[in-house]
């Protein structure tokens, strides 16, 4: 392992010297590649590594340094976590709250075993952890709009019970051991660059593919159901800033960031503006249910107070920004 990793630890230090050596997890779904780039610009693309148990795309390869990390290899973490000098983990792996429910067995295994490891190491060798948590962790019983940082939450998927563990056990390791770990509950995140991987918000990324090839968006969701969502601009934007801000401002270890709330039938109108044709059919399924359960509008107050978190993308600038980045590519 590490054969395609060429720095040394002092040479990239030479051009950010406080710059931590990130290792991200899972770093193939829809997050880690974004959040790598912008890593890199900050930290240095040697001090910025991806891993996952899938393989890359030759492209990923050439922008920066990546491993093979199984999460629940915990000899096999503590191994990378020396060996490369890691001050910093973000743990990206795990299955989303459809997939989640499809296969729960494993969902146990990558959302809780995973945790479970990355916590350990991240004690054993003083690393700051960075877990993200999502709306999908609270459920039929918590306020819906808005829901705040701090209610009642009983999830009722695996991902929404996953989620809300490792919450606890980071918060748990933060007191017990003054573990510096940090948490962002994320709503439905959007991209271009990657498609959805198994998740309830899918649709809202989904339209914009269907938008631009077929011109027919066939939704899962009721036109009329609400969620949180934010463009992956401004999750990564978050995600950076939070791990910057130092310990002494941070009220809580755990926050809700969003940046909107819209329904599948108010993104169709957007959408509209600029494929006027695009038809749209609703046929609920499975995923509605888990749709029902979740937030609504999301109250991150204490995320703008304490760090200064600001959303920039709104829904029409978010619709504006995915058809100048997908137009090209399907034309
Ligand atoms: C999902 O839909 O499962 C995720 C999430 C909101 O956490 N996108």
């Amino acid at each position: 392992a590490g054969a395609k990793i060429t720095c040394s630890r002092s040479r990239g230090y030479q051009d950010f010297p406080d710059a931590p050596r990130v290792l991200i997890t899972g770093s193939l779904g829809q997050l880690g590649i974004g959040l790598a780039k912008v890593m890199r610009e900050r930290y240095g693309r040697e001090n910025v590594i991806m891993s996952d148990i899938n393989k890359p795309a030759r492209h990923i390869l050439e922008n920066g340094p990546f491993l093979f990390a199984d999460v629940l290899d915990l000899r096999g973490l503590r191994e990378l976590v020396v060996n490369y000098e890691i001050d910093c983990l973000v743990h990206f792996s795990a299955l989303l709250s459809a997939i989640g429910e499809q296969n729960i067995p494993l969902a146990m295994q990558v959302n809780i075993e995973g945790v479970h490891n990355v916590l350990e190491v991240a004690k054993q060798f003083g690393l700051k952890l960075f877990i993200p948590s999502t709306i999908g962790a609270f459920g039929p019983d918590s306020p819906r709009n808005p829901t705040p940082d701090v209610t009642i939450q009983r999830p009722r998927t695996i991902y929404g019970v996953s989620k809300v563990h490792a919450e606890l056990m980071g918060e748990y390791y933060h007191h017990r051991f003054g573990l510096d770990f940090r948490s962002l509950r994320y709503p439905g995140v959007i991209s271009a660059d990657t498609m959805p991987g198994g998740g309830t918000t899918d649709y809202a990324q989904m339209i914009f593919h269907d938008a631009l090839t077929t011109k027919q968006h066939d939704c899962y969701l009721r036109p009329d159901t609400r969620l949180p969502m934010m463009f992956i601009d401004d999750v990564l934007r978050a995600t950076v800033d939070f791990l910057e801000t130092g310990s002494d401002k941070l009220s809580m270890r755990t926050y809700n960031v969003t940046a909107m709330s819209f329904t599948p039938e108010e993104i169709a109108e957007e959408v509209k503006k600029y494929v006027p044709d695009l038809e749209v059919t609703y046929q609920p399924d499975h995923r509605q249910a888990i749709a029902d359960q979740w937030p609504e509008v999301f109250d991150d107050c204490n995320a703008r107070q304490d760090w200064g978190w600001k959303h920039r993308y709104d829904l029409p600038t978010m619709c504006e920004t995915m058809m100048n980045a997908l137009v090209p590519q399907y034309n």
